[in-house]
């Protein structure tokens, strides 16, 4: 291969990645009336054009969809999230034309998003992988639905009663891409579900994936904190006490190093 052809591979992959647009949250069964259903979306670029996207809902009962959804002219917003759900929902920037409780049908269905428009998935259209960007399939305490999992090239269907309150929790994308269930965040983080706790020369750092505050606790004197950019680019330096915020950072994977009692520690610390 000429060096040309794979500075375009290697450019042309970068910018996949950057793109990249997922499906971050389902809340289709709500308290009471189930009307404050919402499909939450995350791009890692923030403001992303939702030109040619389709969002597609389909019935676990017949395998094929029963709305559809164009997202040309929207955008993620300046985080990066983009809600799509019934009104009074926070944060909602397209909204159902009318609230019921079946705008997204409780389980087993599945959302799908897919790089296509609303007029190649009329009503009825049966599940594919063609051109699907991202899929997932959920319940509420229903088996699986094997025809939507291998319509949609899926293995794992996620419970929204996980924890016994499907009204009161929503399904939420984690860092390593599974879901579970937690207190809806509409177009805002995700509950930090998954937590990693480093236990290290008597430090014991938490939580990681971090949204907001990183903790360390055992501390005996102040430490160093520095945060690094996996390629070595320094972020920030500052001293820690107990705890730091690192709201600010960009979604992402960083080393964190700690100087601690003359001791250095290194931990690889993902900000969600
Ligand atoms: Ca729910
Ligand atoms: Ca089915
Ligand atoms: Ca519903
Ligand atoms: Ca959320």
């Amino acid at each position: 291969m000429k060096p040309i052809d794979s500075l375009f591979i290697f450019m042309g992959i970068s910018f996949l990645n950057a793109q990249a647009l997922v499906i971050n949250e389902i809340d289709a069964d709500s308290p009471g009336a189930d009307t404050a259903e919402f499909i939450e979306l995350y791009s890692s670029t923030p403001n992303l054009a939702l030109d040619g996207y389709v969002l597609v809902l389909f019935n676990g009962a017949d395998d094929a969809s029963y709305a559809a959804y164009d997202l040309d002219s929207y955008s993620t917003d300046a985080i990066g999230f983009f809600v799509i759900g019934d009104s009074g929902v926070t944060g909602v920037s397209y909204t159902f034309s009318s609230s019921s409780s079946s705008n997204i049908q409780n389980g087993a269905e599945a959302v799908a998003l897919y790089q296509a428009n609303k007029a190649d998935f009329p009503i009825d259209t049966p599940v594919t992988t063609t051109n699907l960007i991202d899929a997932v399939v959920y319940d509420s305490d229903d088996p699986d639905d094997t025809g939507l999992l291998a319509g949609l090239g899926k293995t794992v269907q996620y419970n929204e009663n996980a924890s016994s309150d499907a009204a009161n929790h929503s399904l939420q994308r984690q860092a390593d891409g599974s879901f579970k269930t937690g207190t809806p965040s509409p177009n805002i983080a995700n509950a930090v579900l998954s937590i990693e706790t480093t236990e290290i020369s008597g430090l014991h750092i938490y939580l990681n994936p971090v949204s907001q505050m990183l903790y360390v606790e055992g501390l005996t004197q102040t430490a160093i904190a520095t945060i690094y950019t996996l390629s070595g680019e320094r972020i920030l330096t500052k001293p820690i006490h107990h705890s730091f915020d690192v709201s600010h950072l960009t979604t992402g994977i960083y080393m964190l190093r700690l100087i601690h009692n003359g001791t250095t520690i290194r931990i690889k610390l993902v900000k969600q």
